[in-house]
C-alpha cells in the first residue's frame, strides 16, 4: 500500500480549497486519513466478504481503549516513513498530529486489552471483529490543581474524525420499556500488519427514532420537545469512569442492553441472509466473547430475539450456551455486577423474565446433578433481589477463562470454586499480552531497530523470535542498549516539560508507576517507600543512593475520594522532596497529569524500573507490567498477576519481587492480620505513615479536609466495611523498601544492570497479545 503527495493535495483542495500546507493539524489529520481510508476501501470490503464465508468470533466489549489512531495506522498499513518523507517534503511535520486526541473509549487495562486484541486478530488473520459504544464522551481528561484531581470532559469528536465510517443503512432498533432507540453504527479500520486483512470495529450511537417532536415543540412544550432527543442520545453520551468497580446505575444498564442488543441483531441479520430462518447454525458459525460482564445480557437478548424468529425457548438457550463465552477480569467484590431485579424488571421486562426462566433452568440442572443446596444457594442468578451477571455468564456459556494463570487459579479454588466442582471442563486460562506493534515497534523505533539489527523483523509479526535476542546480549550490546534507554529518557523528559511544566533529569533512575489509581494497586505503598527513603537519605544513612526520579500517571474515579486524597498526598510529597534542598539532587517525585494511551507510549519506553506493587491476589493479570517489559525495564513487584509469569520467563534474578505471596496474604486473613503491631513495632513505619496526620503534609482547605487522617484511620484502625490495612500495605512495606534500594545499588554497575534489562527483552514474547488471540482463536472460539 501506498499514498502518493498527489492524492493529499487533491484531497486538500476538494474538502478545504487549499495546499496541505495551509491545513491546521485538524484539517491535515481529516485528509491525511481519508487518503489512507480511500486506499484500503478494497481490502476491507474483500476482508468483509471472506469473513462472512465462515465461522467467525465477536469480541463484545462496552470499553476499546484505542489511543491516538493515526500513527498506529499508518504503521501498520506500512506507510509511516513514507508519508513522514512526503509531508517533509512540503515543509509539513508529521509531528504535530501529536495534538490529535486519543480515542479513549475505555477507563484502563480491560479496555486497552480490547484494543490490542483487535490489532493482533487483524494481523494474524483471525476473523475477530469488535462490538461496542460509540461514546460521545470518552474517559475524563485530569488536570492537577494545588495537587488535587479536577476532572474535564473529553470532547474527542469536535474535530471530524477520519477513522470512523457511519453506516446509516446498517442501523438497528433497540427497544426499552419506556423508550425505542435507534443505534446506529461507526465502523473503524482494524488494520493488520503486514497483511491485507482488515477486521472491523463497529460502534454503536444512539438516537431518536424521530429526531424531534414538532407537534410538542408548535404546542410550546420546548422542553419536551427535546427531552425525548436527549434520552435517547444520552444512551451512548458518556462512558463511566469507574475501573474495577460497579455502580449500579439506571443509564450503565442502558448502555449495556443497548450495545448487546443492537450487535445481535446485526449478527442476526448477517446470519440470515446465508440461512434464513433455519438457526441450527447459527453456533456453528458464530462465536461471541463477553469481556467482563458488561456485556452479559446478551445472553437472555439472545434468547429473546431467537424465540422471536420463531426457536424455542429450550434450543435458543442451547444455541446461547454454545455461542457465548465469558473472560473473567477482576475478583474485586466491588466489581461483581448485580442489577436488582426492579430495576430490570422495569427498563427490560422481556428480558428480565427471560432471566427468571434461565434461574428456574439451572435450579433444576444443578438438583439433578445433585448439587447440595447450599452450593446451588452460591451459584443462584437470581438471589436476594440481585441478578448475578458472572453466574448467570458461568451458567449460559462455553468456556470461562481468567487473564493470568494465577487469577484462573484463584477462580477455580476460591472465587468460582463451586462453579469449578460442577462444570470443570469449562474453565480455561488465557494469559494477557500485548501488541508489540504499538508498545515496541511504534513507540520505540530505536529499541525496535537494535532489535532487527540482530535477528532481523520477524518479530513483529512473531514474537516467539524474540528468544533469539537472548544471544546476543554482551557488553557491547547492553552498552548500546543503556545508550538507547537514556535517548528515550531524553525524550519523555522532553515531553513532561512540555505537558506538565515540570523539569526531571534524564541521568536519574527512572522508577514508574502508571496505572488507574486504585487502592489494591498500592499508589500509597510507593509513596510510604519515598518517605522512608526521603527520611534516610534527611539522616545521611543513605550516602550512595543513586539519584532516582519517581514518576507517577493515574487517573482516580470521580467519586472514589480515597483515591483522590492519594493523588494529593503523593503532590504533597513532590512538593517536599524536590524543594528541600538536602535532598533535591538526589530523589525527584512527579505526578503527570492525564495519563492515557499517548503519555503511555513515551513513559513505558523510558523507565528503569517498573512498579507493580497490587496486593497478591488482588490484580487480575496487569498489562502495564508487559509494556515496561517489552522496553527493557525491571519489574519491583509482587507475586500478583502476571507478574508471577513475567519473573518465570524472565528467571526471578532479573526482577525485584518484593512481599507477601497469596497463601501468605490467605493465611494473614484467616488467622488475623494485626495492622497496628507492624505499626507501632517499627519506628520507621511508624514514622512514615504518621506523615498522613503529624503536620508534614496538609490535605488542603475545604476540598480535602480530613482526607488524609481518613487514610491513616483505614489503615490503623480499619473501617465498618473493612479491617485495618485492607490491603496489607504495612506487611509489605518493609521488603518492598530492601528490594527497591537493592535495585538502587545494583544500578551501579551499568552493565549488569542492563543485561536484566536485556534478559527481560528476550523474554517477553510470550507477552505479546498475538499468543493470546491464537490461544483464543484455538482452544475457545475455534476459527481459522
Ligand atoms: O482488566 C485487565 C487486567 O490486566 C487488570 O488486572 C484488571 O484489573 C482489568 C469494571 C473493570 N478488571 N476489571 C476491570 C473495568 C471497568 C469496569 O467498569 C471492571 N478492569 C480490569 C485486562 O484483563
Amino acid at each position: 500500500m501506498s499514498i502518493t503527495m498527489e492524492q493529499i493535495t487533491e484531497l486538500s483542495r476538494s474538502a478545504f480549497c487549499t495546499a496541505p500546507k495551509h491545513l491546521t493539524t485538524p484539517q491535515l489529520h481529516l485528509v491525511v486519513g481519508k487518503a489512507v481510508m480511500g486506499e484500503i476501501a478494497q481490502n476491507w470490503s474483500r476482508s468483509r466478504k471472506k469473513h462472512a464465508e465462515g465461522r467467525r468470533a465477536y469480541y463484545f466489549s462496552a470499553e476499546f481503549l484505542m489511543g491516538r489512531m493515526i500513527y498506529n495506522n499508518l504503521y501498520c498499513a506500512g506507510i509511516l516513513d513514507e508519508v513522514k518523507s512526503l509531508l517533509k517534503s512540503k515543509g509539513i511535520d508529521i509531528n504535530q498530529f501529536e495534538e490529535i486526541e486519543d480515542a479513549a473509549l475505555g477507563n484502563g487495562g480491560l479496555g486497552r486489552l480490547a484494543a490490542c486484541f483487535l490489532d493482533s486478530a487483524a494481523t494474524q488473520e483471525v476473523p475477530l471483529d469488535g462490538y461496542g459504544i460509540f461514546y460521545r464522551y470518552g474517559l475524563f481528561k485530569q488536570l492537577i490543581k494545588d495537587g488535587y484531581q479536577v476532572e474535564v470532559a473529553d470532547d474527542w469528536l469536535k474535530n471530524p474524525d477520519p477513522w470512523c465510517i457511519r453506516r446509516d443503512d446498517q442501523s438497528q432498533i433497540v427497544q426499552f420499556a419506556d423508550s425505542t432507540v435507534v443505534a446506529v453504527p461507526y465502523d473503524m479500520a482494524i488494520i493488520g500488519y503486514g497483511t491485507k486483512n482488515i477486521n472491523t470495529l463497529r460502534l454503536w450511537q444512539a438516537e431518536p427514532v424521530e429526531g424531534f417532536d414538532f407537534l410538542a415543540f408548535n404546542d410550546g412544550r420546548y422542553d419536551d420537545a427535546v427531552k425525548n432527543k436527549n434520552n435517547c442520545e444520552n444512551i451512548s453520551k458518556v462512558l463511566y469512569p469507574n475501573d474495577n468497580s460497579y455502580e449500579g446505575k439506571i443509564l450503565r444498564l442502558k448502555q449495556q442492553y443497548f450495545f448487546s442488543s443492537a450487535s445481535l441483531q446485526d449478527i442476526i441479520r448477517r446470519y440470515k441472509k446465508k440461512y434464513d430462518t433455519d438457526f441450527s447454525h447459527f453456533a456453528e458459525m458464530t462465536t461471541i466473547q463477553l469481556n467482563d460482564t458488561h456485556p452479559v445480557v446478551s445472553i437472555p437478548e439472545l434468547i429473546r430475539l431467537l424465540q422471536k424468529e420463531g426457536v424455542d425457548f429450550d434450543q435458543a438457550f442451547d444455541i446461547a450456551q454454545k455461542t457465548f463465552n465469558y473472560t473473567n477480569h477482576t475478583v474485586m467484590a466491588e466489581a461483581l455486577e448485580k442489577w436488582d431485579t426492579g430495576l430490570m424488571k422495569m427498563i427490560i421486562p422481556e428480558v428480565y423474565a427471560i432471566i427468571e426462566r434461565i434461574n428456574e433452568r439451572q435450579w433444576n440442572d444443578l438438583k439433578y446433578k445433585g448439587v447440595e443446596e447450599h452450593n446451588i444457594n452460591a451459584m443462584g442468578i437470581i438471589r436476594d433481589g440481585k441478578v448475578h451477571m458472572a453466574r448467570l455468564a458461568m451458567y449460559v456459556s462455553s468456556y470461562v477463562n481468567g487473564v493470568a494463570w494465577i487469577h484462573t487459579e484463584i477462580l477455580k479454588n476460591d472465587v468460582l470454586k463451586e462453579w469449578y466442582w460442577v462444570y470443570p471442563e469449562r474453565f480455561q486460562n488465557k494469559t494477557n499480552g500485548i501488541t508489540q506493534r504499538r508498545w515496541l515497534g511504534l513507540c520505540n523505533p530505536e529499541l525496535a531497530s537494535f532489535i532487527t539489527d540482530r535477528i532481523g523483523s520477524g518479530w513483529l509479526k512473531d514474537m516467539s523470535k524474540m528468544e533469539k535476542l537472548g544471544a546476543h546480549i554482551n557488553p557491547d550490546s547492553v552498552k548500546e542498549f543503556n545508550k538507547i534507554k537514556l535517548a528515550k529518557k531524553k525524550q519523555l523528559a522532553a515531553y513532561v516539560k512540555k505537558m506538565d511544566g515540570v523539569e526531571i533529569n534524564p541521568k536519574f533512575i527512572f522508577d514508574i508507576q502508571v496505572k488507574r489509581l486504585h487502592e489494591y494497586k498500592r499508589q500509597l505503598l510507593n509513596a510510604f517507600s519515598i518517605m522512608w527513603i526521603y527520611f534516610r537519605i534527611k539522616s545521611g544513612q543513605l550516602p550512595d543512593f543513586q539519584p532516582t526520579c519517581f514518576i507517577f500517571g493515574a487517573k482516580a474515579a470521580p467519586g472514589y475520594k480515597r483515591a483522590k486524597a492519594i493523588i494529593k498526598y503523593i503532590n504533597e510529597i513532590a512538593n517536599l522532596v524536590n524543594n528541600d534542598p538536602d535532598t533535591k539532587d538526589k530523589l525527584q517525585v512527579v505526578f503527570v497529569s492525564n495519563y492515557n494511551v499517548s503519555y503511555a507510549e513515551k513513559l513505558v519506553v523510558a523507565a528503569d524500573i517498573s512498579e507493580q506493587t497490587s496486593t497478591a491476589g488482588t490484580e487480575a493479570s496487569g498489562t502495564g507490567n508487559m509494556k515496561f517489559m517489552f522496553n527493557g525495564a525491571v519489574t519491583l513487584g509482587t507475586y500478583d498477576g502476571a507478574n508471577v509469569e513475567i519473573a518465570q520467563q524472565a528467571g526471578e534474578e532479573n526482577e525485584y519481587i518484593f512481599g507477601g505471596r497469596v497463601e501468605d496474604i490467605e493465611r494473614l486473613k484467616k488467622e488475623g492480620y494485626d495492622a497496628r503491631a507492624l505499626y507501632n513495632g517499627n519506628p520507621m513505619i511508624k514514622r512514615v505513615v504518621d506523615t498522613l496526620i503529624d503536620g508534614t503534609f496538609s490535605d488542603g482547605g475545604a476540598q480535602g479536609e480530613g482526607s488524609f487522617a481518613e487514610l491513616h484511620n483505614a489503615l490503623i484502625n480499619g473501617t465498618n466495611w473493612h479491617h485495618a490495612d485492607h490491603y496489607f500495605l504495612l506487611y509489605d512495606l518493609e521488603d518492598y523498601v530492601a528490594k527497591k534500594l537493592q535495585a538502587n545499588t545494583d544500578y551501579k554497575d551499568r552493565v549488569a544492570f542492563g543485561t536484566k534489562c536485556l534478559k527481560n527483552v528476550a523474554h517477553c514474547g510470550i507477552f505479546s497479545s498475538d499468543r493470546t488471540i491464537l490461544q483464543y482463536a484455538e482452544e475457545i472460539w475455534k476459527v481459522k
